[in-house]
């Protein structure tokens, strides 16, 4: 039986700082429902998708930092998008901030199946940006500051008739992340992102974003052998340009499907998991090719 199915990538535009979980949610609601109209099966929401890119800004108080994060899952303003997942038949992926029963602050994203379960979660490892109040940027990027670096690894879950890992934003620029997934066996990989259009360190990179993005997943992609849906927190939120560029990717590194505009916007792409063949049986035959005995420097 062929793996093949529909894959929409549910791209959101700007969450305003005092919209409510709420509105986000009916946002994603509508985008849904549009993705199943289309006859996809699984629909991919962005990192971070209940609030506004809240790192954006320097917290004093614990109290001030905590109200962006969410401590259970579904939550009161969640529960209706995973009915509607149920109701449905379709699953998703969603980006959120967690804090943990025990205190601790996640950037994390659960993957959902169609009968509306987690059957999986990841907690960003890569995490951009710096620790203290930076004033000489037009804005911050705290997100060393706000959260843990992730403590679940790179793992790859059984879903949707294949093999389905995560990773989140900051993780797709780094080779290490595509590939531990690609050993882990993901033919899939679902991510959100929330990147500024002005990259403070570097403003003469700023016209390289949406380059940068699409050479980091295209180039995961062909050298790992798998498919990826990459789905942006896009638009003009609160003063900070996002970039959109939502797309869809196969193992070949081609791109079916992006993003026109950087509003709520769906794309899809009837993705076929065994194309993965293609690359892993013969370019990037892991085991046949792969010389990891000359790599030590890569986990040193
Ligand atoms: N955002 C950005 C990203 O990696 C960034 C941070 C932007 C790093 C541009 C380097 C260059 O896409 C998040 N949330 O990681």
């Amino acid at each position: 039986m062929s793996r093949s199915f529909i894959a929409a990538a549910a791209q959101m535009g700007p969450i305003a700082r005092d919209e409510p979980r709420a509105s986000a949610v009916a946002r994603m609601m509508a985008m849904m429902r549009e993705a199943h109209e289309r006859g996809a099966t699984l629909v991919v929401f962005p990192e971070m998708a209940l609030t506004t890119f809240f790192p954006r800004w320097f917290f004093e108080t614990d109290a001030e930092l905590d109200r962006w994060f969410e401590t259970e899952m579904p939550s009161v303003e969640t529960r209706s998008l995973f009915d509607l997942a149920a109701e449905l038949g379709i699953g998703f992926h969603l980006g959120y901030a967690e804090l943990t029963p025990e205190g601790t602050h996640y950037n994390t994203s659960i993957l959902v199946d169609e009968t509306g379960q987690i059957i999986g979660k990841y907690r960003k490892i890569h995490l951009p940006g710096h620790q203290e109040n930076e004033t000489w940027r037009p804005f911050q990027h705290l997100e060393k500051r706000y959260f843990e670096r992730g403590d679940l690894g790179f793992p790859v879950f059984d879903g949707l008739g294949g093999q389905i890992g995560m990773c989140i934003c900051n993780d797709r620029r780094w080779p290490e992340t595509w590939r531990m997934l690609g050993l882990g066996g993901a033919e899939l990989v679902v991510l959100g992102y929330n990147t500024p259009l002005h990259y403070p360190p570097a403003p003469e990179h700023d016209h390289l974003q949406y380059f940068h993005n699409e050479l980091s997943i295209q180039a995961g992609c062909y050298q790992n052998g798998l498919w990826a849906i990459a789905v942006a927190k896009a638009g003009r939120e609160e003063g900070c340009d996002l970039i959109g560029g939502s797309m869809i990717v196969a193992p070949t590194g081609e791109i079916l499907a992006r993003a026109l505009g950087v509003g709520d916007e769906v794309i899809t792409a009837r993705i076929d998991l065994d194309r993965c063949r293609e690359i892993r049986r013969n370019v990037f035959n892991f085991s046949q090719h792969r010389q990891p005995e000359t790599y030590d420097l890569l986990v040193k």
